[in-house]
């Protein structure tokens, strides 16, 4: 059911650590044209540092682990590419259409390639507002076995919820060089973790303890705080005014994030942008750095 690109099937056949990277923060998570430079720039990062990128992706009803040139360009330009989760997977296949990938998507196809290392920007969670909205990332990190790299949740989301509800669904978070829960945007969100590391050979010690002690069906969480985080004041100016808007255009469904996100990046002038496109570069070299430690 797998395509691989040629750089992911030769990284397979020599045993070479593999990162996955999703393709969701692609189609609809980064604004045209500088969605596909950052998108190629992330994967150099990845050689840079060691290992191999497979950025994952539906291509007419087919999976890919790893795109070549001409298909990054399609993830990131063609109109008909929608955002699918895990669930869509197989309506995908049936009727042959493209899609990106969400985490809950991007992971559950890494663990079928058998790659254990993903990175991503924030993840999903429990959104704010009085409507019923979690993120299916949630119940996919419970029952994917790979690291996910990212930095925190993303902010315009509930994260006192999405904490507890990562409890409850017993995925275990650490904190990259850090005690605080990173922010997405912001360095820190306000909640603590009890779990710090301070290297990739600390995640991967961890890693390869759980099946000693039987909890090796979900993910690991390594939460890696951005350096230069987004001027607070024009963050928390962004959240509010951004969620009145989506509740004005009565935006619902899988189109909450995206269209947050592009309010953000959008009314802050790209500064948000430059600080999405930071958190993923430094996740990045981060899962390489981990995929290795592995
Ligand atoms: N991280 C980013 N930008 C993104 C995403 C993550 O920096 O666009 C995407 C991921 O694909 C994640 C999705 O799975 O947002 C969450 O969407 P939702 O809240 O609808 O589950
Ligand atoms: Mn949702």
């Amino acid at each position: 059911m797998i395509k691989y690109s040629k750089e992911v099937a030769k990284a397979i056949a020599e045993k070479k650590p593999i990162v996955a990277l999703e393709s969701t923060i692609i189609s609809h998570g980064l604004p045209r044209p500088r969605n596909l430079t950052v998108a190629q720039e992330v994967e150099a990062i990845v050689r840079e540092t060691g290992a191999t990128p497979a950025t994952i992706a539906i291509l007419d009803g087919v999976i890919h682990v790893g795109l070549e040139e001409d298909q990054l360009d399609r993830i990131a330009n063609e109109d008909g590419v929608v955002k699918a989760s895990t669930r869509d997977l197989a309506i995908l296949a049936a009727t042959k259409k493209s899609a990106a990938t969400t985490v809950a998507a991007t992971a559950h196809i890494a663990a079928m390639a058998r790659i254990s290392v993903f990175a991503t920007g924030g993840l999903g969670g429990v959104h704010r507002g009085d409507g019923f909205d979690e993120s299916a990332d949630l119940r996919g990190l419970s029952i994917t076995p790979v690291v996910i790299v990212c930095a925190g949740v993303k902010s315009i989301l509930n994260v006192e919820a999405t904490l507890e509800r990562l409890e409850t669904l017993a995925v275990p978070v650490l904190g990259y060089k850090t005690n605080k829960f990173p922010g997405f945007y912001l360095t820190e969100s306000g909640f603590d973790i009890e779990h710090r590391v301070d290297s990739a050979t600390d995640i991967a010690a961890i890693w390869n303890q759980r099946k000693n002690v039987n909890t090796s069906e979900s993910a690991v969480i390594v939460t890696n705080p951005v350096k230069v985080e987004l001027d607070r004041a024009l963050h928390d100016k962004l959240l509010t005014n951004g969620l009145a808007e989506a509740d004005a255009h009565h935006i619902t469904g899988k189109a909450v994030t995206p269209f947050l996100l592009e309010y953000f990046h959008r009314v802050s002038d790209g500064k948000s942008l430059d600080v999405n496109v930071e958190i993923i570069k430094s996740n990045s070299r981060l899962a390489a750095e981990i995929a290795i430690a592995l």
